[in-house]
């Protein structure tokens, strides 16, 4: 039974009802009544923290009366929804962003000044929320913040993790990892301790006919954990519309506290059973682009499918449609095959609970679900062990063997001559022990497929699931090329360039409509807007300068070319060539002349990222740019020539300090492994040029803003697989200037050289998979003519100018209107 305030009684209810705060005043009367009140401090130990803890508070008020408003015009419109499912959502900070989506930082700020604070203190005081490893998870973020300000429907589901990414730390140039407890004090979530789903494990499953002889499947025993749904808001930038992302936490199931235990004085075992149900959304695993199949990762996967997938059905059962109404009023988008579970569950929920028969069933779901993929790298594709699965999920494998069956007798029938197809498209790959492929049940439960940027949607088709392309037709398969909120990512990171764009376009509005950017190119050629862009970047990079002295102790001169690569350290995005590159450029600086190194453009290499923690390839490249900057940034012949600077605990917030103060940037993975890569267009975006190689987005980057705006080298994606087997037959010869960077190595130039062996030999003996060797010359090239280009600042200046000019599309406004309409087939709710 639903409670709510009888007809007669709900005026006396509104009377009451919370009002937000409009003024500086209100917004201090309410900041101070929560550091009074709700956080028991006083005018005389109120420190920065317990100040932005008393702004955050006022803030949440303020969005869960639009939050509230909002869901109840849902139920009321009950329009088609969105549910967007994925396992990370990295939000970083919440207050700047709540703040400048309700239109009131400005309140806010002349609010805290009036209280003796300064706005920049008072935001840098919030914890990031780390639920993510990189791009994958910070493009669920960007996606809520576009589907709430273009006021669609949308749900995120996510799990609560106790601790998110780890925090980094560099102990003699080795990375060191740290928990990340991050909910010491969260003002951003609420927990619905009324709703709660019960999630079963392991168990068996007994089958029997029912009176008309039809077969039921019950399935019975294991054990039973409890999700706990936590809310946080979602506001939309400048619209009421404030949606929700719910995240799950585990806990013992209420009959589960083991009284009999407690009672018989084995009070331990039963705390234990309950930190045991806990352990499941205790902790985000770490790896990046990387699967390692542990059995509670499957645990996490599976309680967080099952408990939203019940919360779906519950708010679609509610409005008492049939059955066949449900892919009108439900679209389920699957980030990645993490959530893939999703697709037997809704087939369990319908035929065993609902007591609909298989083809029913089957049309419902298949009509429900699209798929995005992240990536072809094969040691990322989820597979789950047969027995393992058998044992967790009994049920489900089940399942899964009922859509391998009817999707093999129909590729049998269509594709009678080819045999090998079957054993190709399986679900189940017959290893030992047997494996399920869960790519390729999200792709046959799904409606559509999409890659995230144009070659990688193009090589899905032709890689990894080219036959299914020719089983179900290439319309089942699309493009969404990815994009970034410019909110967060040009308006709060780079406030000054978004007021300079203001100013000349009129006002905010593009920060709805990225594409009015185009009307910068206007003033490509004033001198006074030239002028003002340049201090802005110079202004950003001292800012940056700040960080790095506060954080390695080492001094770099803001007027030098900053060069920036910043992303999870991975052997395929390279970090590798770009280390080897800086020595390439040292051994040159050193054999010069004096007179030769006053012709040297400056530069600061700036590397950031984290290493996945068992992977100890990424480990030695971190150790050995550490290394490299120890030698090279006491090196009295170098002096401000070069720099090379590790910024530990790359995250969000940092990101947003240092994009902005990048003069290149770099997006060099090996051509056809990067599927977009997203920070290469938060990097364009705010004025930076990017080196790259033809690879994911970048090559939409090159078609929108001209390929006289962007440094692109190396070979390209379709010469990949040869290069690859010329280095494996010896057809090859090692780069020669990279034989002299290895050497400099070998002989102890930057600390032990056995350190960085298996990094070395991979390339020598190994088969260079990444063909490190192969793009070394063109990459030297290429950084060659940057310090040309660098050289002539006016050129360079109207190049990054053009280049924001034209960064428009890849706003994830328009990323979010092509899924809604080429995917979802949602339309926005008009807000109340
Ligand atoms: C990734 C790709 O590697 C990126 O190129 C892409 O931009 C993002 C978003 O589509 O997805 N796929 C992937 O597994 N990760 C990506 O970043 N890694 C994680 O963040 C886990």
């Amino acid at each position: 039974v639903e409670a709510s305030i009888p007809e007669p009684q709900r005026e006396a209810w509104k009377k009451f009802a919370p009002k937000p705060f409009q003024t500086a005043e209100e917004f201090e009367r309410e900041a101070i009544r929560h550091i009074e009140t709700t956080l028991a401090r006083s005018l005389y130990n109120c420190d920065e923290f317990a100040t932005y803890a008393g702004t955050a508070l006022a803030f949440r008020d303020r969005l869960i009366i639009d939050w509230n408003t909002t869901q109840q015009n849902h139920t009321f419109k009950d329009q088609k929804r969105v549910y967007y499912l994925s396992l990370e959502f990295l939000m970083g900070r919440t207050l700047d962003n709540a703040m400048l989506n309700v239109g009131l930082k400005n309140i806010a700020k002349e609010g805290l000044e009036s209280l003796g604070f300064r706005m920049e203190d008072i935001v840098a005081q919030e914890h990031d929320a780390a639920l993510g490893n990189g791009g994958l998870g910070r493009l669920a973020a960007c996606f809520l913040d576009s589907l709430a300000s273009l006021n669609y429907p949308a749900w995120g589901y996510g799990l609560r993790y106790r601790y998110g990414i780890f925090k980094q730390e560099i102990v003699d140039g080795y990375q060191v990892e740290v928990p990340d407890y991050w909910l010491d004090f969260n003002p951003w979530e609420f927990a619905r301790h009324d709703i709660k789903v019960d999630v079963q494990f392991y168990g068996s499953v007994r089958k029997y006919q029912d009176d008309d002889g039809k077969s039921i499947s019950v399935w019975e025993g294991g054990e039973i954990v409890q999700a706990l749904a936590f809310d946080v808001p979602i506001p939309g930038y400048q619209t009421a519309t404030t949606n929700n992302l719910r995240l799950w936490g585990s806990k013992a199931a209420s009959g589960e506290f083991d009284f009999q235990k407690f009672n018989s004085g084995d009070y331990e075992s039963s705390v234990a059973d309950q930190q045991r149900a806990e352990t499941i959304s205790a902790v985000l695993y770490p790896n990046d682009n990387l699967e390692r199949g542990k059995e509670l990762r499957l645990k996490q996967q599976y309680f967080w499918c099952a408990a939203s997938l019940y919360d779906i059905v519950r708010r679609f059962k509610k409005t008492h449609r049939s059955w066949t109404e449900f892919p009108n009023q439900v679209a389920i988008q699957l980030n990645d095959t993490h959530p893939t579970l999703a697709i037997p569950e809704l087939i369990r929920i319908l035929i065993d609970l609902e007591g609909l028969d298989w083809d029913q069933a089957w049309d419902i779901t298949s009509k429900t679900f699209g798929y995005t993929n992240h990536t072809v790298l094969p040691e990322a594709l989820e597979k789950w062990s047969v027995p393992l699965m058998q044992h967790l999920l009994p049920r489900h494998l089940q399942i899964i063997y009922d859509i391998n069956l009817q999707f093999l007798q129909y590729v049998e029938r269509t594709f009678p001559k080819d045999r090998d197809m079957l054993s190709r498209v399986s679900v189940i790959e017959e290893s030992n022990p047997k494996m399920v492929r869960m790519a390729y049940i999200a792709v046959i439960g799904s409606h559509k497929v999409n890659g995230v940027a144009e070659l990688h949607s193009d090589l899905i088709k032709t890689t990894i699931f080219k036959d299914f392309v020719a089983i179900f037709g290439p319309d089942k398969f699309t493009n969404v090329t990815n994009g970034i909120t410019p909110r967060r990512w040009l308006h709060q990171a780079n406030p000054r360039l978004s007021e300079l764009i203001a100013s000349k376009l009129g006002g905010y509005d593009f920060l709805k409509d990225l594409t009015m950017l185009h009307k910068l190119e206007a003033y490509v050629d004033d001198a006074a807007f030239r002028k003002e862009f340049q201090e802005i970047k110079y202004a950003n990079k001292v800012r940056l300068a700040k960080l790095i002295k506060d954080s390695t102790g080492v001094s770099v001169n803001p007027a030098s070319l900053f060069d920036i690569q910043v992303k999870r350290i991975h052997e395929y995005k390279r970090q590798q060539l770009n280390i080897f590159g800086c020595i390439h450029r040292y051994l040159q600086i050193k054999a010069m002349t004096p007179a030769a190194r006053k012709k040297v453009m400056p530069r600061v290499h700036i590397f950031g990222g984290k290493a996945a923690p068992g992977y100890w390839m990424a480990k030695t490249v971190i150790h050995l740019i550490n290394q490299v900057g120890k030698v090279i940034n006491s090196d009295p012949d170098v002096g401000d020539l070069m720099k090379v600077i590790f910024l530990e605990d790359y995250n969000v917030s940092k990101a947003e300090l240092i994009v902005p103060a990048s003069d290149i940037s770099e997006h060099i993975s090996t051509a056809g492994t990067e599927a977009s890569g997203t920070s290469n267009m938060k990097f364009v975006l705010n004025g930076g040029l990017i080196i790259g190689t033809c690879d994911g987005a970048n090559i939409e980057i090159t078609r929108e803003i001209g390929e006289a705006n962007i440094f692109l080298f190396g070979n390209l994606a379709e010469d990949v697989e040869d290069l690859r087997h010329a280095h494996l037959y010896g057809r090859y010869q090692l780069d020669p200037a990279l034989a002299t960077v290895f050497d400099a190595i070998k002989h102890g130039t930057f600390g032990d050289a056995s350190s960085f062996s298996a990094l070395v030999n991979g390339i020598v003996d190994h088969g260079d998979y990444y063909l490190v060797s192969d793009d070394f010359a063109s990459y030297c090239k290429t950084q060659e003519l940057i310090d040309e280009g660098y050289r002539n600042q006016e050129e360079w200046v109207t190049r990054a100018i053009t280049s924001v000019a034209r960064m428009g599309f890849f706003s994830s406004d328009r990323c979010i209107d092509e899924y809604a309409e080429m995917i979802w087939n949602v339309e926005p709710v008009v807000p109340e």
